[in-house]
This record gives C-alpha cells, sequence and structure tokens, in this order.
C-alpha cells in the first residue's frame, strides 16, 4: 500500500514511477455474454452471485456501464484498444484486428503492462474467435497477423468443454445451430472449460515470481450459448414462471422499423418461439444457473488471491462484453442498443479503489485501459478514447462528464446518460426512455414534443467520427445506404416498404 500511495505521488509530481516501486497485480476477469442479472446490478431479483458479491463489497461497482459494441469481437476490440468502433471501424465478428496494417502493430492493454515489467498471462476467451487469448490468429497469408504476441503466457483455452450427446432443444427457426441450445445434462463441473479456465488462473497465483507484477487475463465463456449446467447450479432456483423478466406485450409498437433490422437474420430465437416451445423458463433458469457456476468459478480465483497473500496489492477488474436479452423486446440475444443489450457489470476491487462504492455514473469498457493504467501507476497514454474511472472508484459520486456510447454498424448509436437512453439509427430513427420512471425501456418519448432539449443535449454525443466496416468485415455487419433507404445485412436486402424482417 505504502508503495502504491508512493507511486500515486511520483506520478502527481511529474515523473512515473520510479523503477523497482512495487505496482500492483492485475487479475482481469471477462465473462462472455453475461447481462446485469448480478447481485450489486439488481438485474433479475433472484440471480445468486455471492462471490461477486463479496468483491462489489470490498471494491467500487459500476451500476451504469456499457458495452462500445453489443457484440463479442467489436465488444472486445474497443476494450483492448482502447478505441471506438466508430474509429476501428470494426462491427462484425471478423475481422481479427491485427489482419488490418492499421491495427497490427498497435499497443493493447496486456502489452502496456508488459512494456512496464509486468508478466502478462491469458487463459479463456480474452479476445474473440481465432485470435483466442492469445492472439494466435494468423493473416490468411499464413504470417503471424501480430508483430508481437498478445500475452507472455497461453493458458487453457476454455469454452463449452463437456457436451451432451445431441442437443437438448432440437432445431431453432435458424436451423440445427449447435449455439443454439441450453438446459442441464449429466456432466461433472470439473469437465467444462470455465472450471478448467479457474484452475488454470489459481495455479499461476500460487506460482506467481515474487519479484515481478503480473497481468493475469482469465475470460469465462458462460453464460454464452450453448448454456449447458449441471443439476446442482440448476437447483439454486425455482423451476416455475417467477423466475421470467418482465416483458411488455406490445413493446415493439413504438420502436422504428429500423429497430428490427439490427436483430434480423440471427440464430438467437425470438421471444414467441421459446414461448410456444416452451423453452423460456429452461432458457431463463439455465442463463441464471450459469451465471452462478462462473461465479463460484471468480470465487475459487479469489480465494487464491486471499492464500497467496496477494489480495491486498491486486487490481481485480470483472467486465461483462455485452448484455443479452432473454424475452425483453420480444426477442434472445445481443446486438441491440437498449440497456439489455448494453449494460455490463463492471467490478473493481484493490488499491485505491473505495469499498462498498456504487456509482451510478455513466461508465464504458472503454475507461478500462486508461483506468488500469493510472491505478497502477503506469506512464499514461494520450491516443486513448476512454476516460480514467479512478475519480468514481475513491468517491462514487464523482459526476462525470459524459454519457456512455454503444456503436451497432454504421451510424447506429445508442448514448447513455445517468437518467436517459437515447438511440439513434442509421435512417435517422430514434427513441428515448426516461430511466426514473421506467427501467425497462417500455415507453418511447423520442416523438414527444416536451422532450426536445433532452434529444438534443444527447444528439450532441452522437459520434462524430463514424467510419464504414473495416476491409474483410463479415458476420453480423449492417450496411445502410440513405441514397436508396436500402439495408444489407449478411447480403439480404430490405427498403423501407418491405415487410419488417421478422426472423
Ligand atoms: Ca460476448
Ligand atoms: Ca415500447
Amino acid at each position: 500500500m505504502r508503495s502504491f500511495a508512493f507511486c500515486l505521488f511520483l506520478l502527481a509530481a511529474g515523473p512515473v514511477c520510479a523503477a523497482g516501486a512495487a505496482r500492483p497485480n492485475v487479475v482481469f476477469i471477462a465473462i462472455d455474454d453475461q447481462n446485469d442479472w448480478i447481485g450489486a446490478f439488481g438485474g433479475h431479483p433472484l440471480a445468486k452471485t455471492p462471490h461477486l458479491d463479496r468483491l462489489a463489497a470490498r471494491g467500487t461497482a459500476m451500476l451504469n456501464a456499457h458495452c462500445q459494441a453489443p457484440l463479442c469481437n467489436p465488444s472486445r476490440t474497443s476494450l483492448m484498444l482502447g478505441l471506438r468502433p466508430t474509429t476501428t471501424g470494426i462491427y462484425g465478428l471478423a475481422p481479427w484486428f491485427r489482419t488490418l496494417p492499421e491495427w497490427r502493430d498497435r499497443v493493447a492493454l496486456p502489452q502496456h503492462f508488459k512494456a512496464h515489467g509486468y508478466r502478462t498471462l491469458a487463459t479463456g476467451k480474452i479476445y474473440h474467435g481465432g485470435a483466442g487469448a492469445g492472439g494466435r490468429g494468423k493473416a490468411k497469408d499464413g504470417k503471424a497477423a501480430a508483430a508481437k504476441p498478445e500475452f507472455d503466457v497461453i493458458g487453457s483455452a476454455g469454452g463449452v468443454g463437456a457436451r451432451p450427446p445431441a442437443k437438448l432443444i432440437g432445431d431453432t427457426p435458424m436451423g440445427n445451430n449447435p449455439l443454439m441450445d441450453w438446459g442441464v445434462f449429466p456432466h461433472r463441473d470439473e469437465d467444462k472449460g470455465d472450471y478448467q479456465v479457474a484452475s488454470w488462473a489459481v495455479e499461476q497465483i500460487r506460482q506467481a515470481p515474487k519479484d515481478q507484477p503480473f497481468f493475469l487475463a482469465a475470460g469465462f465463456f458462460l453464460p454464452h450459448v450453448p448454456i449447458y449446467v449441471t443439476q446442482k447450479w440448476a437447483d439454486l432456483y425455482p423451476d416455475d414462471d417467477s423466475l421470467l423478466p418482465a416483458v411488455k406485450a406490445d413493446d415493439r409498437a413504438d420502436t422504428p422499423r429500423f429497430s428490427w433490422y439490427l436483430h434480423w437474420n440471427l440464430p438467437e430465437p425470438r421471444l414467441d418461439w421459446v414461448q410456444e416451445r416452451k423453452q423460456w423458463r429452461n432458457l431463463v433458469r439455465s442463463y441464471l444457473a450459469a451465471t452462478s457456476f462462473v461465479d463460484a468459478q471468480i470465487g475459487r480465483v479469489m480465494q487464491a488471491l486471499e492464500e497467496a497473500g496477494l489480495a491486498e496489492n491486486t487490481v481485480v477488474v470483472v467486465w461483462g462484453d455485452h448484455g443479452w436479452h432473454l424475452g425483453e423486446k420480444a426477442i434472445t440475444g445481443k446486438n441491440t442498443l437498449w440497456d439489455d443489450g448494453t449494460r455490463v457489470p463492471l467490478i473493481f476491487a484493490g488499491p485505491g479503489i473505495a469499498a462498498g462504492g456504487r456509482s451510478t455514473q455513466p461508465a464504458e469498457l472503454l475507461d478500462l485501459y486508461p483506468t488500469l493504467v493510472e491505478l497502477c501507476g503506469l506512464a499514461p497514454r494520450t491516443d486513448l478514447e476512454g476516460l480514467s474511472l479512478v475519480p468514481q472508484l475513491r468517491d462514487a459520486k464523482t459526476p462525470r462528464a459524459r454519457p456512455a456510447i454503444t456503436s451497432h454498424n454504421r451510424g447506429n448509436h445508442g448514448i447513455r446518460s445517468e437518467r436517459w437512453r437515447y438511440v439513434r439509427y442509421a435512417d435517422g430513427t430514434e427513441e428515448l426512455y426516461d430511466h426514473a420512471s421506467d427501467v425497462h425501456e417500455w415507453h418511447n418519448l423520442a416523438l414527444q414534443p416536451e422532450h426536445a432539449a433532452v434529444l438534443a443535449e444527447h444528439r450532441r454525443w452522437l459520434p462524430t467520427i463514424d467510419r464504414p466496416p473495416a476491409p474483410n468485415s463479415a458476420n453480423r455487419v449492417l450496411t445502410y445506404d440513405p441514397a436508396t433507404d436500402e439495408a444489407v445485412w449478411e447480403g439480404k436486402t430490405v427498403r423501407r416498404g418491405d415487410p419488417i424482417p421478422l426472423r
């Protein structure tokens, strides 16, 4: 603690932290597709997350935190590079950013820590897809995509782990997609990818060299689909309709038709399908059970830190990469600009962070890079687009100068202030919700003249840089041409007069 205070003093005085001063370790934990159904975040009244609750009690929870893109690859690219999707042009599940000359050598968050003497380690899903935890992705010409490795040491890959012999729920409207499955089947927790990710992280903490700080990244896969759980986690929840989230039957009657374009032709089934197939409760229960299972794995990592005597000098951050709908707004899945799609758990604990803090100020995953740099006393960078959250982590009431911004493909943006949710789609249509009276975002106020000033205040935060999709963009990339009023999604075109593409 003393050496940390010394670092901050030096920073305030001008020069960076003196060599040899002990910097805190970092444990950087990602949860895939984890929405706000986590204790302190209040998204689901029955969610059981005792380990994350304990972490939030010894640290600060950012209760109004949002992703910069509601999809894995662009969200994680933004966080790790410290740049918005509207700056990189990375909106889809491809490309891996190192294949683009512009970002090939960009110093990502763990590389900045390595440059300051840290040993960097990763297990599970940190980056998306083939790039995996360690950025092992190769460019199409076979050359390594990145000039430098993403991490020094790469551990267990994680992922789904044990699978049932056949899909549990059968075909969905999009066919036999292996990801679209959930439920309980007989297997062991030890055979799950996330259990192995936690085991590897625990082992690294136990063996950590005493003379070098570490940056340990652990990426948990669940509650991403397929959501397979063992009976013990499902048994934490009642098997009845008390589990179901609140939905409004005609909720989409006041959302612009363009809002459907962002969720068109995706593998995730719609609410009407899970209701008809009597799968809604099973999906919700599986998601909650998986959340509790991952919470327990994070608990194992936290226990290892305490047993190694490292908890006092380790900054822990837990984040989700975007939200997930479980029936709200008539859909399941991600890819939306509402709170259900953008709001994420974000918890910090460790040296320099107030215990029990609860901030309702807007925060962005983009803020993690500058926040961790400041908390650890590394040289600040001037090329990051986020803002350090250290003022809110010291005193949760500290106001913040700007809202959280989420972008989903070019021209579609969500702006979240402390009170309001504003959405603008590429065709110019808008939504506005007042969280003071409408936490579910059921009542679109955008067309009501008395809200003109609120609309104007939020419109001014729309990104001024709004790049088209990067070369080789693929998968979940939507383009819109205002000249012809045509939207194109995965090679399919829809025009304003066409029926709304409901699947
Ligand atoms: Ca994800
Ligand atoms: Ca509505």
